[in-house]
């Protein structure tokens, strides 16, 4: 039996399932190939990311004597599609089957499948086991569920591997340690300073084909700074461990004009294509708790960001199938703002977002939801081009962990699977957890006019607009009562909000087709 195993770009893990039986005579195939580098228009720090960390993978595998037929970019033979390459080298001859793991969206999961079809041997589809919560556990956990709720998974997550319990209880007596989890960076206080992570031949080889190949992309190679092997991840993982987990806790939702990462661990991008493993972070960070290194609340709030919020989306992503995308819970029909790539606005706030985003392919989880992502979903713009942003412009972005986030939590688009309400925002939250609003052309205290900061009027617009829908939300109960305490004023503020969408080019959408 001789089995021809595909790696893909974002699978380039030791663990992988489908090496996990690998025998002399096979052969693992990864291929650079054009349908993977363009269904979105990635970031081209993304690219390079996954381009060399699959060049160096293949090298790794090859070094221990697997035998590795890696198919570059430039390779004139080069079909440039997953499913395009399988075949052809199943022409090439020799093979009994081709064995893969389970890719992270729904598009390969239904390529796979005619592909089955079109081999002439077996295709076998494993699971993938980097993840902590095996799928059919998932499903068995949502099923009768009226509602999915993180926090009760969470638990279960926590219960099912032992991480920070003493027994059947939580350490610490709580499972969540949110609440103090939400303070504003002092005045003066400086983040720690970062591991770079130095380009070295491959990088900068990939760099130039990038810089060649795509030179339209959106984002900056300058700095680029991503792992690219598991030496480098290893090292980035140390680092955050070390020096930055026990301020993570606290600053986990500040903002901070000029400083992207903050106390934020930046291996998401490394762990969701195979250079981490998911469960041996949570256990480092434990044990870090346990050593007296970093207190409870950073370390449970991170813990619950990998082994809760991660696992929880991509169950839901896989749970709630290829429709979930094509929901538009809130009728949104706006553009995305021009300036979600250029950066070029007055808001302070999202001039910094965005300026990260292209310098860095990243920024963190609060800039992400309640700047970029609040003000899209205010100013009402279409899931498919929030979404759609959301997948180009970030290096860890991959379908199964994007889209309950983005058009989950980030835009309300699912009406409520992922979050039970809208993570809706005035200018005074953005104030509250960051430095922007002093630096901005725009001013915060101002709820409407001239020089008001738009996410204000945006925000009452935004309730008054979808009362019909969210008006019964409990969770809103507040901010309706003033809604409704102000309903001489309604009129006005649509009006406003109808003339700022307009000015920020968030104009009405043409119907078109999905992605
Ligand atoms: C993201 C990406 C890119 C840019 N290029 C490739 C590629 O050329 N070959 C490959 O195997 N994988 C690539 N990937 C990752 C895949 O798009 C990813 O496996 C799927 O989106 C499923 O998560
Ligand atoms: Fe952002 Fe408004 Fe603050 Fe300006 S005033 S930084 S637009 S929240």
């Amino acid at each position: 039996m001789r089995t021809l195993r595909l790696l893909l770009g974002d699978q380039l893990s030791d663990q992988a399932t489908s090496l996990s039986d690998i025998a002399p005579g096979d052969m693992v195939l990864l291929a650079e190939v054009m349908e993977e580098a363009t269904y979105v228009p990635h970031h081209k720090q993304k690219l390079v990311m996954v381009f060399a960390a699959m060049r160096r993978f293949a090298s790794r595998l090859a070094d221990r004597g697997v035998a590795v037929r890696y198919v570059g970019l430039d390779d004139p033979a080069n079909t440039h599609s997953l499913a395009g390459e399988v075949l052809r080298a199943l022409s090439e001859g020799g093979f009994d089957r081709v064995v893969v793991t389970e890719p992270g969206e729904w598009r390969l999961v239904r390529a796979f499948e005619r592909l089955a079809v079109q081999a002439a041997v077996p295709v076998e589809v494993r699971p993938d086991t980097r993840f902590i919560c095996p799928r059919p556990v998932f499903e068995a956990w949502a099923d009768g569920r009226r509602e999915l709720r993180m926090e009760f998974f969470y638990r279960e997550m926590r219960r099912r591997t032992g991480l920070l319990m003493d027994g059947d209880q939580p350490v610490g007596g709580r499972w969540n340690f949110d609440a103090e989890n939400r303070k504003r960076l002092p005045k003066g206080m400086r983040p720690p300073k970062r591991l770079r992570i130095v380009p070295g031949p491959v990088v900068q080889a990939v760099v130039r084909l990038v810089e060649q190949r795509f030179a339209g992309n959106f984002g900056d190679l300058d700095g680029f700074d991503w792992a690219t092997s598991h030496d480098e991840a290893e090292a980035l993982l140390a680092h955050f461990l070390d020096d930055i987990l026990p301020g993570f806790g606290d600053w986990q939702d500040a903002m901070k004009g000029g400083e992207p990462y903050l106390w934020h661990a930046r291996i998401s991008a490394a762990l969701n294509i195979g250079l981490l493993d998911a469960l041996d972070i949570c256990r480092r960070a434990e044990a870090a708790y346990r050593a007296g290194r970093a207190p409870l609340n950073a370390v449970e709030g991170f813990i619950r960001q990998i082994l809760g919020w991660r696992e929880f989306v991509r169950g839901v992503y896989w749970l709630k199938g290829e429709d979930y995308l094509a929901g538009n819970a809130l009728g949104a029909d706006r553009r995305l703002p021009w300036f979600y790539w250029s950066g070029e606005t007055e808001m302070a706030c999202v001039r910094d977002a965005v300026g990260t985003t292209r310098r860095h392919a990243y920024a963190h989880h609060i800039q992400r939801l309640m700047v970029t992502g609040n003000l899209a979903m205010l100013l009402g713009v279409h899931p498919d081009e929030v979404n759609l942003w959301y997948m180009s412009v970030y290096a860890d972005a991959f379908e199964w962990v994007e889209a309950p986030n983005t058009h989950g939590m980030a835009i309300f688009a699912d009406g409520g699977v992922v979050g039970s309400k809208p993570y809706a925002a005035s200018g005074a939250y953005i104030n509250r957890m960051s430095d922007y609003c002093a630096a901005c052309a725009y001013d915060v205290r101002l709820k409407r006019g001239e020089g008001a900061c738009p996410f204000n009027v945006l925000y009452w617009d935004f309730l008054i607009r979808n009362a019909p829908r969210l008006d019964a939300n409990p969770r809103l109960a507040m901010p309706y009562r003033a809604v409704h305490a102000m309903r001489s004023d309604h009129d006005a503020i649509r009006e406003e909000a109808e003339a700022l969408r307009a000015a920020l080019g968030a104009v009405v959408r043409q119907p078109q087709g999905g992605r």
